[in-house]
């Protein structure tokens, strides 16, 4: 049997700060709608997809932005969402922010915020969930900067790791499926997890200003979307996978959101990207076998993989001073 899926990068335009979700969720249904029609059995919105990407504002209180967040999925704000996909039978990838009142790592029970992405069955089904682990940006306001990004204010750091989950989507009876959350694909070791539990196809969704807003030096503005793409394409050739990396795009509060969502496969091709900076659908038939290849042969990872050379990876945070090359004394 064939192993073709059709897949969706559903781009949003901006959302305002004053819009509320059910704006976002009708876009969305349209979307949806439009997907329905191409054929398409699994689409993937993009990170923080029901609110402005809000770590962009400052709050003293924290607890002042849980307006933000969300505390169920689905709520009655999301239901037609679910409601949609359900009817016309299309898996979906959604980022939001999430409330969870959960344990902490001392077994206390308290309110947690997380920046998070569920992957969810045609059945309407929550299939997977994952809490984003690299968290750009700073906790406090920064004077420094003209646009903050305080997702370590707003967020904890993800509690679930990577994980990949073999389901049921569209005509295939099983994929393997994982995700990331924007920065996240910049960090080689986060496909590389995914990776190692045989990913198939990672959906991503992110938000990505135009300018480095950091103030710590100039980075050419055109590079911005060149670096987005190359930490994608590479992922996806040095893991075997496919990739649907789907973006919020367009000026949203005044600042800008570079779009560029794509479509990528296991060669590190780009097979679709978007064009516009405004909700746009772009699709792909993307062939689960063309993971075969990379994956018997050259990231065959049971006979070339070395971990014994790899310890630094998991054994260090920061980067440590090389050892210093001498000059033989007898040169000196
Ligand atoms: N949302 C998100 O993770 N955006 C970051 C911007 C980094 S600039 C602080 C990204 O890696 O695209």
């Amino acid at each position: 049997m064939s192993r073709i899926i059709t897949v969706a990068a559903a781009q949003l335009g901006p959302i305002q700060q004053a819009e509320p979700r059910s704006v976002a969720v009708a876009r969305m249904v349209r979307l949806l709608e439009r997907a329905h029609q191409r054929g398409v059995e699994l689409i993937v919105f993009p990170e923080l997809a029901l609110t402005t990407f809000f770590p962009r504002h400052y709050h003293e209180d924290i607890a002042e932005a849980d307006g933000w967040f969300e505390t169920a999925m689905p709520s009655n704000e999301t239901a037609p969402l679910f409601d949609a996909a359900r009817r016309y039978g299309i898996g979906f990838h959604l980022g939001y922010a999430e409330i969870a009142h959960e344990a902490n790592e001392t077994g206390t029970l308290r309110k947690r915020r997380f920046n998070t992405s569920i992957l969810v069955g045609p059945s309407g089904d929550v299939l997977l969930k994952y809490r984003k682990v690299h968290l750009p940006g700073h906790a406090e306001y920064d004077p420094k900067r003209v646009v903050q990004h305080l997702e370590k204010r707003y967020f904890e750091v993800g509690n679930l790791g990577f994980p990949v989950i073999r389901a049921p989507m569209g005509s295939q009876e099983g994929i393997n499926m994982g995700m990331m959350i924007c920065n996240d694909r910049r960090w080689p070791e986060a496909w590389r997890v995914l990776g190692l539990q045989s990913v198939e196809l990672v959906a991503l969704g992110y938000n990505t200003p135009s300018l480095n807003m950091d103030a710590a030096g100039f980075e050419a503005h055109h590079l911005r979307v060149f670096h987005s793409h190359l930490s994608i394409q590479a992922g996806c050739y040095q893991n075997a996978c496919f990739a649907v990396a789907t973006a919020k795009a367009g000026v949203e509060d005044g600042c800008e959101l570079f779009g560029h969502s794509i479509i990528v496969n296991p060669q590190g091709e780009i097979i679709a990207m978007a064009t516009s900076w405004d909700d746009e659908l772009i699709t792909a038939d993307c062939d689960l076998d063309m993971c075969t290849l990379g994956r018997t042969t050259i990231f065959a990872f049971d006979k070339h993989r070395r971990p014994e050379a790899y310890g630094r990876i998991t054994g260090q945070v920061g980067a440590t001073a090389p050892s210093v090359w001498n000059e033989p004394a007898a040169r000196r």
